[in-house]
């Protein structure tokens, strides 16, 4: 079979579902509206097994500002994603339905407000699909979308991909920040409570006390250097050992990745994983059951070339290749 025969498959087969437009004879990749990887928007299918949502808040960020932008950023870094995954041997939108929700209308002033309309935006999305995968926006937008995500799928095991841990009790005084979102998780018990992992901490942290409050919500940490020095399998043992058969959702701050591979972003930290590093961790998981993601902090103001626009297009095809795999 051709390559173009192969795409037209994709696009539309005898199941229903509706793929991107052909890119040979149809729309070239860079022209039409924009939507993640050239899918159908929402209103456009009458329901999805997967959305995409973004979320374009960055009113909870404590350093670089800017990831209001990642959302069209990622969407405009994702038009040269092709139906087949290599990694995953598999055709995401040819298997499920996926569709892209545009993005959430929030206020930038008002961080309690936002979370609150973040959170009522995805409880309406889930009458219209299953699954949801965020592009932020800043963390804090984790904590909305796992309120959400909890209402649906009931206590999730988390993986967070991250430099940082994220469970701080407050910044400045705000409980509701890019570097607390998974303390609120914890206290509003949306996560399986000892089911749930940080991936990719690194570098610097406030305090060797974070370590230890973080241990007592019942997080595990597996740090760059553990993976760096035991090796992506074993790091992806220990994580579905963690999790077991539980719906599983993941959170991808960009800034897991090394400056060099994601240099646009809040908090960037020398020393992270290479995307391909982040990406053979990922295809491990893929035989968990995912029920929610999302890809965060990307602030496209500080981007060369796409660099981090790519890598975060490209995981979020992984996201769905594994989502499509766990069904
Ligand atoms: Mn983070």
């Amino acid at each position: 079979m051709s390559s173009v025969e192969k795409d037209e498959l994709a696009e539309s087969g005898d199941t229903g579902i509706v793929g991107p437009p052909d890119s040979i004879r149809q729309l070239p990749r860079f022209a039409g509206p924009s939507t993640f990887a050239r899918l159908p928007r929402l209103d456009e299918v009458s329901r999805a097994d997967v959305a995409i949502f973004g979320v374009p808040f960055d009113a909870g960020t404590t350093y670089r500002p800017g990831a209001r932008f990642g959302p069209e950023a990622i969407r405009a870094g994702s038009k040269l994603l092709r139906p087949y995954h290599l990694g995953l041997e598999i055709e995401p939108w040819s298997r499920l339905q996926i569709a892209d929700a545009g993005d959430v209308g929030v206020t930038p002033f008002d961080i309690a407000e936002a979370v609150s309309q973040i959170e009522s935006a995805a409880q309406r999305l889930y009458r219209s699909a299953d699954r949801i995968i965020t592009l932020g926006g800043d963390h804090t937008v984790a904590l909305p979308m796992l309120r959400a995500a909890h209402r649906h799928h009931g206590p999730v095991a988390l993986i967070h991909f991250d430099a940082h841990l994220d469970t701080w009790d407050n910044m400045f005084g705000a409980r509701l920040t890019h570097g607390t979102p998974f303390r609120r998780a914890t206290e509003e018990r949306l996560l399986a409570v000892n089911h749930c992992a940080h991936v990719g901490i690194r570098h610097t942290t406030p305090a060797a006390k974070d370590l230890e409050d973080d241990r007592e919500l019942g997080f595990a940490t597996i740090s760059t250097l553990d993976v760096a020095r035991r090796g992506i399998e074993h790091a992806a043992d220990r994580l579905r050992e963690r999790v077991a058969d539980r719906p599983v959702y993941i959170s991808i701050d960009i800034d897991v990745l090394d400056p060099a591979h994601a240099p646009a972003t809040g908090t960037p930290e020398p020393g992270g994983l290479s995307t391909r590093e982040l990406q053979l961790l990922l295809y491990s998981l893929a035989d968990l059951d995912i029920v929610g993601a999302d890809v965060v902090e990307v602030s496209p103001a500080y981007d060369h070339a796409q660099i981090t626009a790519l890598a975060a297009a490209g995981l979020t095809f992984d996201l769905l290749a594994m989502v499509a795999r766990g069904r």
